[in-house]
């Protein structure tokens, strides 16, 4: 398997995401941070997991939850200290994790010096010029510059207010004001971003992932979006899921990104071992993401095609295909991953009806929900998503089969699309709840026992259960099937890195086999599904009924 070859181990590595701020708190502030994670490595090495994904550390003013920032070769306070973050590199290595840090290209804070500089510069300035600054239109320049949308809402535009004190140029933010997006055009910005892929590297970082990688270059003249079908879901036309032809946007996916990446290729390159990038370039054709894979580009990225796809046998393996025929043609691994902080947890997603492909919980709130339903799903799908070839991501709290907390009082959420949508959209602090780790009440020791400050988002009071304590030895846990499908994974030839043949199964039941005889079925029907003859079980999902497998389960299987 790749993941012992220190060249390929991203192959198929299974990847796990530490939401800093809400793994464990190790201050006793109600805030995650390093310590915190370091106190909890063993449970990480433990659950049999490759390497670490931590989202960003560095100094911020919070304004995106560390997606905005200030400084990013520095370690944010709150968190800890560069010493911390090489002493938690220095453990995790030894306890045979490797770790990826969170780059954030796109955008800095609005507190980073350059952009404290471009303000106080003023306009026509070459500070400003890091940026995206341009007058605004109408007379009194009073309207944005163009029509582009934020993320979170509202205008991408915010305008300034000049050194001295009149009304002034407005600047770009594709996603909160407190982000201003930097100008890539500007040698400065890619020779200065190179020289933080290099400071972490030089600290013994095995890799990033690349926040909104493929946003980062602009057309020219930024020209409104025409009236553009983005994203583009595959759906069904005629019996047959297809998607709607591509088009160039002004902003999203755009070619010129590439070469930014082949320059980021070389740096990691020049390390030995080499250093790995996983994108997160929200692009929904497998053909248009496989080019970010391109040998001399980017390693893996994460497949949200297949996050986002129903519960749907017929979906998921157009999907799958899709995903292989399209990454396989330019020698790239796929990943598969179920959630992360972006999206309403899959516990809560598959207790839905499952029309809807799409990331959003907004989608699905208000909607009936069956969680017992959703847990059965969560479990059969991560037989399938570790049965994958390649490498797949698990998200903190997942294998405790957290849910999405749907009830967090407004008054505590944190996330900017709150505010920016005028309160239509809760955002995403529903995923991010503080992770529990023992004991019957909040704070579930995620900060030290005997303090007082509680949690950032406060946890449920019906999260008992669902803690690292209480599901370790319970064999019907979430917990239990995560180590023991990482376990076998590990052990058995066959998983991980390769490829797939489809088994001919009734409609409604996935199945496939791998290499040295194994097969993974998934029984994604509501009915009642018989196990293909000439096999073993090793692992189910849920208890097997006549020797198959009831509605919303999952076996691996191997061939005697
Ligand atoms: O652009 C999108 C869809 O085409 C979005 O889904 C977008 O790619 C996504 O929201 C980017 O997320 C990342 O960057 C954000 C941050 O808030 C998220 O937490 C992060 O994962 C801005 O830095």
């Amino acid at each position: 398997m790749a993941h012992d070859d220190p060249a390929n181990w991203w192959r198929d590595a299974v990847i796990y995401q530490v939401y800093i701020r809400s793994f464990a708190d190790g201050d006793g502030d109600g805030l995650g941070d390093i310590a915190g994670l370091r106190s909890r490595l063993g449970y990480l090495a433990d659950l049999g997991v490759d390497a670490l994904w931590i989202n960003p550390w560095y100094p911020s003013p919070m304004a995106d939850a560390g997606y905005d920032v200030a400084d990013y070769r520095a370690v944010e306070p709150r968190f800890g200290s560069l010493e911390d973050a090489e002493a938690l590199l220095h453990e995790a290595h030894e306890a045979g994790l490797r770790v990826l840090l969170d780059i954030v290209p796109n955008h800095t804070s609005d507190r980073h010096a350059w952009f404290v500089e471009a303000l106080a510069a003023g306009p026509g300035s070459p500070a400003r010029d890091r940026y995206l600054f341009r007058p605004g239109r109408g007379d009194a320049g009073d309207l944005p510059p163009n029509e582009w949308q934020s993320v979170f809402g509202g205008s991408a535009w915010e305008r300034v207010t000049e050194p001295d004190g009149t009304p002034g140029e407005w600047y770009l933010h594709l996603f909160a004001p407190e982000q201003p997006d930097v100008n890539w055009e500007h040698p400065e910005v890619r020779a200065d971003f190179e020289e933080t892929l290099r400071f972490w590297f030089d600290r013994g970082v095995d890799g990033f992932r690349i926040d909104v990688a493929h946003s980062l270059v602009k057309q020219d003249g930024l020209p409104d979006a025409e009236d553009l079908d983005w994203p583009r879901h595959p759906v069904e036309v005629d019996g047959e899921l297809r998607r709607s032809p591509w088009q160039p946007h002004p902003f999203w996916d755009r070619d010129e990104v590439h070469e930014i990446y082949r320059d980021w290729r070389r740096i990691a390159d020049s390390y030995d071992p080499p250093r790995v990038f996983v994108a997160e370039a929200w692009v929904d054709e497998p053909e248009r993401l496989a080019r970010y894979l391109r040998t001399d580009e980017l390693h893996t990225a994460f497949n949200f095609t297949y996050l986002q796809a129903p519960w749907d046998a017929g979906y998921l393996r157009h999907v799958i295909t899709e995903t292989l025929d399209e990454l396989g043609a330019v020698g790239a691994p796929a990943t598969w991953v179920l959630s992360n902080h972006d999206v309403a947890r899959h516990v809560s997603r598959y207790a839905r009806e499952q029309e809807v492909p799409g990331s959003s919980v907004m989608q699905l709130l208000g909607r009936p929900a069956d969680l017992d339903l959703g847990r059965r799903r969560a479990r059969a799908a991560v037989l399938l998503t570790l049965g994958l070839p390649g490498s797949a991501y698990v998200y903190q709290g997942e294998e405790l089969g957290l849910p999405e907390v749907e009830d967090l009082p407004e008054d505590v959420l944190d996330d900017p699309t709150w505010e920016r949508s005028g309160h239509t959209d809760r955002g995403r602090d529903g995923c991010r709840v503080p992770v529990p780790w023992s004991g019957t009440r909040p704070p579930y020791g995620f900060s030290p026992e005997g303090v007082t400050a509680q949690p950032w988002l406060p946890q449920p009071d019906d999260w008992a259960g669902l803690t690292v304590e209480a599901e370790t030895g319970d064999p019907g846990s979430m917990l239990e099937l995560y180590r023991s499908a990482l376990r076998l994974r590990r052990a058995t030839p066959g998983l991980g890195d390769g490829s797939l043949s489809w088994l001919d199964l009734p409609t409604g039941v996935l199945g496939f086999t791998r290499e040295s005889g194994l097969a993974c079925v998934v029984n994604v029907s509501a009915a009642h599904a018989e196990l293909p003859t000439g096999y073993d079980v090793l692992l189910s999902s849920d208890a097997l009924v006549d020797g198959g497998l009831p509605a919303a389960t999952s076996a691996w299987l191997i061939r005697h």
